[in-house]
């Protein structure tokens, strides 16, 4: 045999030994994860969390010196370069007398929220539960001398609710060996960090404290960037050996930017939810524009926008983490408050269509206006407004029908429903009586009975005068010089965008027309000055309508515009077309949509 073959054959089967051997003897990450369906399996039903951060920063509250500073209210010392010295003197007048761990958990409870994770540690390095390894902790640092998540714990106990910590892991602005993004003002000389001494010496001691003396049902780890594999293994042990059922986030290790689940058992999308991705994940996101309390933000998000974001990421097969960031006297901010309550008054009424579903099964549902959950024997189609005539239509559903009622009529009123074209279901909102009593701002949800398989076929895209639609580049197959895909950015504008599209860069969407209609065409797109003059094709069964691009405050500010009118006539396979003119830059526009919007006359 040949030396070289022989030699691979016998390193193979060395390899393959000792990886079983490590397995045998418990140090191989696989003995680590095992049970991950099994120890998710609360979490696959919870749906809804609470995300609470809370720290020095709170008393800040988005201003040092006098000057607003950017970057995220929690990120303040970083963005300052407010010296450790100056910033920890936070600790000795940080007294929030007011708060009360029974006050937050039912104002989570009222939200409909089943589980809350709050910062144990964020990156400032202040630690707000009582450590007994490092003691800038809010025991023994504060006048206040309480450990909120001990009273935290218990309070979740008492409601029934679970109870998570954010924990920053690697980054840690207080410490001088601390690496990754690090306080280089303080410290300046990264050549002489050892980042292994700051995890012996606090990060993995305090993990160990949390998950020993507190029993959470979750450790969400924050900013691997630069962790090894091999110390993100260290942290999964020490939370495996001391709490079994516990789990973990996908930030633990590196895993999260390749998209691949291996130490954690959760993927977590931050600020933007994803609509194609086959893994379990947790899309975390701000309620106004700060993680951290930040007293001048009052970008509030609407509970309807609250309501929509949860639907579409249990549509997806995931679960919404929503942020308050409670202020330095330990209150939640009333306005967060105020719109928590009435997204949970909706999720009383329609909690059923959203706890315990799960994904769609039919796909992304017809139109981008509604989405669909599902349970053994159910579909729940979640509207986000109120089609034409009460006419709601489901493209290829093509199960048998049993039943169908608002989720929210506690008489479960029949609607009338019929299928059409052998292949949708076509249902009758009406009669009036009943839908006035269920027009919903926030949304309405109709619950389908059926019984037999739903087939797995490609679903159309479906047109129809009933309601509007939507395309997406997400839907679209494309071809030339273009590609949709995600940013990297943090912050707002997180998310998927054009990230090349340039002339012969062409998107197209087959779909199908359900009945006559005329639509108005609106595209909708950001874009900076360099995009000027250039032009837009939309062409729609082969009539085309160009569009001049104007820069309207730049790339990621959503401008929309009617670009034209067509008339299409049911029953036909229709095919939408976006391309690019010419440009000197890389990507002509930031395209979000086009939307299909029917005219009534
Ligand atoms: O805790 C919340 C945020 O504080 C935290 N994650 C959520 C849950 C978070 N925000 N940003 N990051 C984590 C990672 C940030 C990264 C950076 Fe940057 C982007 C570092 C370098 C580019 C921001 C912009 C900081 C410096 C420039």
């Amino acid at each position: 045999m040949d030396k070289f073959i022989r030699n691979i054959i016998v390193i193979t089967l060395f390899i393959g030994i000792s990886y079983q051997v490590k397995g045998q003897s418990g140090d191989s990450i696989y003995f680590y994860t095992k049970g991950r369906t099994e120890r998710l399996s609360w979490w696959k039903d919870a749906k809804y969390g609470m995300f609470i951060h809370w720290g020095l920063y709170s008393k800040l509250a988005g201003e040092w010196k006098g000057n607003h500073i950017k970057g995220g209210a929690e990120w303040i010392m970083y963005h300052a370069k407010i010296p450790l010295r100056t910033y920890s003197e936070l600790a000795k007048t940080f007294n929030p007398v007011d708060f009360n761990a029974d006050t937050w958990v039912k104002i989570a409870k009222d939200a409909g929220m089943k589980y809350i994770v709050i910062t144990s540690k964020h990156c400032e390095g202040f630690a707000m539960f009582h450590s007994r390894t490092n003691s800038y902790n809010i025991v023994d640092a504060t006048p206040f001398e309480r450990d909120p998540l001990l009273e935290l714990r218990k309070s979740c106990d008492k409601f029934g609710l679970k109870l998570g910590f954010y924990y920053s892991h690697n980054w840690d602005w207080s410490e001088p060996h601390a690496k990754g993004l690090a306080n280089t003002w303080d410290f300046p000389e990264t050549d002489i960090k050892e980042p292994q001494k700051y995890y012996t010496n606090k990060s993995f001691p305090q993990i160990k404290e949390l998950v020993t003396r507190y029993n959470p049902d979750i450790m969400w780890f924050d900013v691997p960037s630069d962790i090894t594999s091999r110390q993100s293994f260290e942290i999964l042990k020490i939370v495996r050996r001391n709490a079994p059922e516990c789990i973990i986030n996908d930030r633990i290790s590196n895993e999260h930017k390749k998209k691949k689940l291996i130490m954690g058992d959760y993927y977590t999308p931050e600020q933007y939810i994803p609509t194609d991705l086959d893994m379990n994940f947790e899309t975390c996101m701000t309620l106004n524009e700060n993680w951290g309390y930040c007293y001048y933000d009052n970008n509030w998000k609407d509970a309807g926008t609250i309501i929509q974001n949860l639907i579409m990421n249990v549509s997806a097969g995931g679960n919404y983490l929503l942020n308050v960031g409670p202020d330095a006297h330990g209150n939640i901010p009333p306005k967060a408050v105020q719109i928590l309550k009435i997204a949970g008054n909706w999720l009383k009424q329609h909690g059923e269509g959203i706890y315990g579903t799960e994904k769609s099964p039919v796909g992304m549902v017809f139109y981008r206006n509604a989405y669909c959950t599902a349970k053994p024997g159910k579909l729940f189609i979640h509207m986000f407004d109120w089609p034409h005539n009460g006419e709601l239509i489901i493209g290829d559903l093509d199960t048998k029908v049993d039943k169908v009622y608002f989720l929210a009529d506690k008489k479960r009123r029949n609607l009338r429903y019929e299928h059409i074209n052998n292949q949708d279901l076509l249902i009758d909102l009406g009669p009036a009586k009943i839908s006035s009593e269920f027009i919903d701002p926030l949304a309405n949800t109709i619950t389908i009975e059926h019984t037999g398989r739903l087939s797995d076929k490609n679903r159309d895209i479906i047109i129809d005068y009933a309601h509007a639609a939507s395309f997406h580049p997400a839907d679209a197959d494309t071809s030339g010089n273009i590609e949709y895909g995600f940013n990297r950015r943090w912050g707002k504008n997180r998310g998927n965008e054009m990230k090349e599209w340039n002339k012969g860069g062409t998107m197209t969407w087959n779909f199908r027309t359900i009945r006559d209609g005329t639509y108005k065409i609106e595209l909708v797109y950001g874009a900076h000055e360099l995009s000027h003059d250039n032009d837009i094709h939309i062409v729609i069964n082969g009539k085309e309508f160009k569009h001049k691009i104007t820069e309207h405050e730049g790339w990621y500010n959503e401008q929309a515009v009617i670009v034209g009118e067509v008339f299409l006539i049911a029953g036909t396979e229709a095919i939408l077309q976006v391309k690019a003119g010419y440009s000197i830059i890389h990507t002509i526009a930031n395209f979000k949509h086009i939307n299909f919007i029917p005219v009534r006359r």
